[in-house]
C-alpha cells in the first residue's frame, strides 16, 4: 500500500488502482493490520469494516444484490456505501474514501499501540524459562496466543515452525527434550489439532521428555454443550500430561506458566495449558510481570543413602566379571559412569535408547543389548557375575536378565525394582552416585575384560562383513546400508531413528562413535524419525555447545516415513539441514516378519510407494536413489554434503535384515 500525507489524524493508504474493482463488486483489502471491505456502487467507492457485526462474517466476500451488500454468512444487508442496514441507524464502521489520480485511497485511523495481553505475559514467561522453539499449526482458537508467539519471534526471542501435521509438532518437541533435557513447546488449535498432538505427547510422556503443549479452546462461554471443535481437553490430556490446566480470565497467568514449566522439567514430562479463545486477547494488568525460573528449580544432585552405596560397593568389590548397563537416564552423566567402568575395566552395554552413550570404538564399549543389539553385548551379560545398571527401565526389548546379582541406580524410586526384584536398589542421581562409587571402589576383584571385548568385536565384525556380501537381487542388504553409514555419517551427527526392521538393523549394524541417537523408545511409534530430526535440528541452531552446528540424520523405513511425508516440505521451508536415509523395502517389513514368525499369513503389509527420491526433489529437497550397494557411499556423501534437506532412498531387500 502506498501511503499519502496524514490528514486529520488519519493515514491515507492506497487500497486499489482505478480499474481494479468493477462497478457493483466488493472485495476485502488488507492494509497493515486492518482488513476492510471495499465496495464500488453506482460510480462511488465505500470502505467498510470487513467484519459483519452479526457474527463476524467477512463482508468483502459478500456481494451486492438489489443495491445492498449481503454478508456471505447469514445474509445481513448493508448499504454498500454508508454501511447502514436498511431501517436501522447502527451498522458497520466506515472509513473515508478518496478517488485520486492514481487510485482509490482510504483514510485509516492511526494505529494504536498494541495492548499487552495475558498471553504476551505468558509467552514472555516461557521465554524466560528458556523455551526457544515452538512447533505447531496456527488457526482459529489459538490466534491470540499465536500473535503473542509472533511478537516474541519478532523480538528474536523464540522461533516458530509451522508444520503440516500437529503430530510432527509434538514429536519434534519430544525429541528436542530427549536430546537436550530442556523443554520446547508445541501449539495446536482446539479439537482436531489438539487430538493430533497426542501421539507425540505420549512419546514424551513415556520417555520422560519435558514438553509444553499449548492448545487453543473455544470461548469459555460456550464450553460444555459441545460447540464446534470443542472437546474436553482436560480429560483428553489428563493421562498424557502430568500437569494440565485451563487458562482462565482470573488466573495468575505468569504463575501458570511457571508451574507448567517447573513441572515439565522436574517431573520430566508433558505440561499442558488450555487457552480459551477470548482469554487469549484479554489485556494484562498494568505492569504485570512475566515469570521466570528464578528460585523455582532445585539442584537434583541427590546423594544416595549411605547403606545403599555401601551395599553396591561391597557387591561390586567382590564381583569378578561385572558389566555396566546404561539406559537413556544416564545420557548426561556418562563421564562419571565411565569412571566406574575404567575402575573395573568392565564392559559397558547400553539399552537401545541409550545407543551411542559409549562409543562402539571405546575399549570398554560393547554396543546395544537386546532385540536391536549385538551378540557382543548379550555375550558379556551372560558371562557376567554382577550387573550395574544406570538409568535403564528394564524393558522386554533390552531383556536385562533377572538371574544375575543386580545393582540398579535411578533418580526415580518407582523405577527401582520395577519389573523384578533387584539385589541392590540405589536411589540417587546417576552422576553423583557413579562418582561416589568410583571413589570408593578399593581393591576390586574384577578381572580386566578388555582383551575379550576386542575378541568379541572381531567375531561380530567378521559376521557383519559376511552379511554385507549377501544379495538375492531384490535390493540392498541392511548390513551394507549401515556399513556405508558407518563410513559416511560424521562422528558428531545426531541420528533420529524410527521403528521397524530398519531400526533393529541400525541398532545391530551401525557403530556409534560420538553420534547421539534419538528414538521413540517406550511408545515405539513409527513416523518418529523425521519430525524428531526437525526437533534435533532446532537444537543445533542454538548456542548450546553440546549440539551447536552438529549434522542431523534421520533413518526410517518406507512405512514410517509415509506417516509424515508432508514434513519434507517443512524442512524445505525452513531450510533444515537434515539428511534422511530411507530404507525402502516396499512393505511394513517388521510386521511381515512378525506374521511369518507367528505362523500367520502375511497380509496387508505391502506398500504402494512413490519414487521417494523424485518426491523429495518435487518438494524442493535433494533426492538420491540407490538400487545397488555400490551406489551407497556416493549417494550418502552427496546428500550429507548438500546444505539443506536431502533424502537417500535405498531400495532394500526386506529379508536381508
Ligand atoms: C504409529 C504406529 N503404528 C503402527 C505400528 C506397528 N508397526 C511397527 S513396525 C511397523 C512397520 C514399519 O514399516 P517400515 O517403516 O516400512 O519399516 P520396515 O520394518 O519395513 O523396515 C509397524 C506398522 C507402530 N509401531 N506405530
Ligand atoms: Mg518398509
Amino acid at each position: 500500500m502506498e501511503s499519502a500525507e496524514p490528514d486529520a489524524g488519519r493515514r491515507w493508504l492506497k487500497v486499489a488502482g482505478l480499474d481494479e474493482l468493477a462497478e457493483g463488486r466488493v472485495k476485502a483489502v488488507t492494509c497493515e493490520h486492518q482488513t476492510i471491505c471495499l465496495t464500488h456502487f453506482e460510480g462511488r467507492y465505500g470502505a467498510l469494516d470487513n467484519r459483519c457485526p452479526h457474527q463476524g462474517g467477512p463482508l468483502g466476500e459478500g456481494s451486492i444484490e438489489n443495491g445492498l451488500l449481503r454478508c456471505p454468512w447469514h445474509g445481513w444487508d448493508f448499504d454498500p456505501l454508508t454501511g447502514k442496514p436498511p431501517g436501522f441507524d447502527d451498522g458497520v464502521e466506515t472509513f473515508p474514501v478518496e478517488v485520486r489520480e492514481d487510485g482509490v485511497y482510504v483514510g485509516f485511523a492511526t494505529e494504536e499501540t498494541p495492548v499487552r495481553t495475558v498471553t504476551d505475559v505468558m509467552v514472555e514467561t516461557m521465554v524466560n524459562w528458556g523455551v526457544r522453539f515452538v512447533w505447531g499449526i496456527v488457526g482459529h482458537s489459538n490466534l491470540g496466543l499465536a500473535d503473542a508467539l509472533r511478537r516474541q519471534e519478532v523480538a528474536g526471542k523464540l522461533t516458530f515452525f509451522g508444520v503440516r501435521h500437529e503430530g510432527a509438532a509434538s514429536f519434534a518437541a519430544s525429541a528436542y527434550g530427549k536430546l537436550t533435557g530442556r523443554p520446547a513447546a508445541c501449539l495446536s488449535i482446539a479439537g482436531p489439532g489438539a487430538t493430533n498432538l497426542l501421539t507425540g505427547l505420549w512419546d514424551a510422556n513415556v520417555d520422560r521428555s519435558p514438553v509444553l503443549a499449548l492448545t487453543g479452546q473455544v470461548d469459555t462461554q460456550v464450553l460444555g454443550p459441545g460447540a464446534f471443535q470443542e472437546i474436553d481437553l482436560t480429560a483428553a490430556f489428563g493421562k498424557v500430561a502430568q500437569w494440565t490446566q485451563p487458562v482462565l480470565a482470573s488466573s495468575r497467568h505468569a504463575e501458570l506458566v511457571n508451574l507448567a514449566l517447573k513441572s515439565a522439567i522436574l517431573n520430566r514430562g508433558v505440561s499442558h495449558l488450555i487457552f480459551p479463545d477470548e482469554v487469549q486477547t484479554q489485556p494484562a494488568a498494568a505492569g504485570a510481570r512475566a515469570g521466570s525460573a528464578e528460585g523455582r528449580l532445585t539442584a537434583r544432585t541427590i546423594t544416595p543413602p549411605e547403606e545403599s552405596l555401601e551395599a553396591a560397593v561391597a557387591l561390586l568389590g567382590e564381583s569378578k566379571r561385572p558389566v555396566i548397563i546404561v539406559g537413556h537416564g544416564a545420557r548426561f552423566e556418562m563421564d562419571s559412569v565411565m569412571a566406574v567402568a575404567e575402575r573395573l575395566s568392565c564392559p559397558v552395554l547400553t539399552t537401545f535408547k541409550a545407543k551411542g552413550l559409549v562409543s562402539d570404538h571405546h575399549p570398554l564399549g560393547c554396543g546395544v543389548l537386546g532385540r536391536s543389539g549385538t551378540p557382543i553385548a548379550s555375550w558379556f551379560m551372560n558371562e557376567a557375575d554382577c550387573l550395574l545398571v544406570f538409568g535403564a527401565s528394564f524393558s522386554n526389548h533390552t531383556g536385562i536378565t533377572p538371574k544375575k546379582p543386580t545393582i540398579q541406580v535411578d533418580f526415580d524410586p518407582m523405577i527401582l525394582g520395577k519389573f523384578h526384584a533387584v539385589d541392590v536398589p540405589v536411589w540417587g542421581e546417576i552422576g553423583v552416585t557413579a562418582k561416589l562409587m568410583a571413589g570408593r571402589l578399593g581393591q576390586a576383584a574384577a578381572i580386566d575384560q578388555r582383551g575379550e571385548i576386542v575378541e568379541r568385536w572381531a567375531i561380530w565384525r567378521r559376521e557383519k562383513e559376511r552379511r554385507e556380501g549377501e544379495t538375492r537381487g531384490l535390493g540392498v542388504a541392511s548390513a551394507s546400508i549401515f556399513a556405508a553409514m558407518n563410513r559416511q555419517v560424521p562422528e558428531d551427527a545426531i541420528i533420529a531413528v524410527d521403528v521397524g526392521n530398519n531400526t533393529y538393523s541400525f541398532g545391530r549394524y551401525f557403530e556409534c562413535r560420538r553420534q547421539a541417537v534419538l528414538m521413540s523408545g517406550y511408545l515405539g511409534s513409527i513416523g518418529f524419525a523425521y519430525p524428531a530430526a526437525m526437533g534435533a535440528w532446532a537444537a543445533t541452531q542454538e548456542d548450546d555447545p553440546r549440539f551447536a552446528g552438529r549434522p542431523v540424520v534421520a533413518v526410517s523405513g518406507d512405512g514410517g516415513f509415509g506417516q509424515y511425508l508432508g514434513e519434507l516440505t517443512t524442512a524445505v521451508k525452513y531450510d533444515m539441514n537434515i539428511t534422511h536415509i530411507l530404507v525402502n523395502n516396499n512393505e511394513l517389513g517388521k510386521i511381515s516378519k512378525e506374521q511369518r514368525s507367528g505362523d500367520w499369513d502375511v497380509w496387508q503389509t505391502s506398500l504402494h510407494n512413490p519414487d521417494f527420491a523424485r518426491f523429495a526433489e518435487l518438494c524442493g529437497a535433494r533426492g538420491e536413489r540407490v538400487v545397488d550397494a555400490s551406489e551407497l557411499d556416493g549417494a550418502m556423501e552427496r546428500a550429507l554434503e548438500h546444505q539443506g534437506p536431502s533424502l537417500v532412498e535405498i531400495i532394500a531387500d526386506a529379508e536381508l535384515v
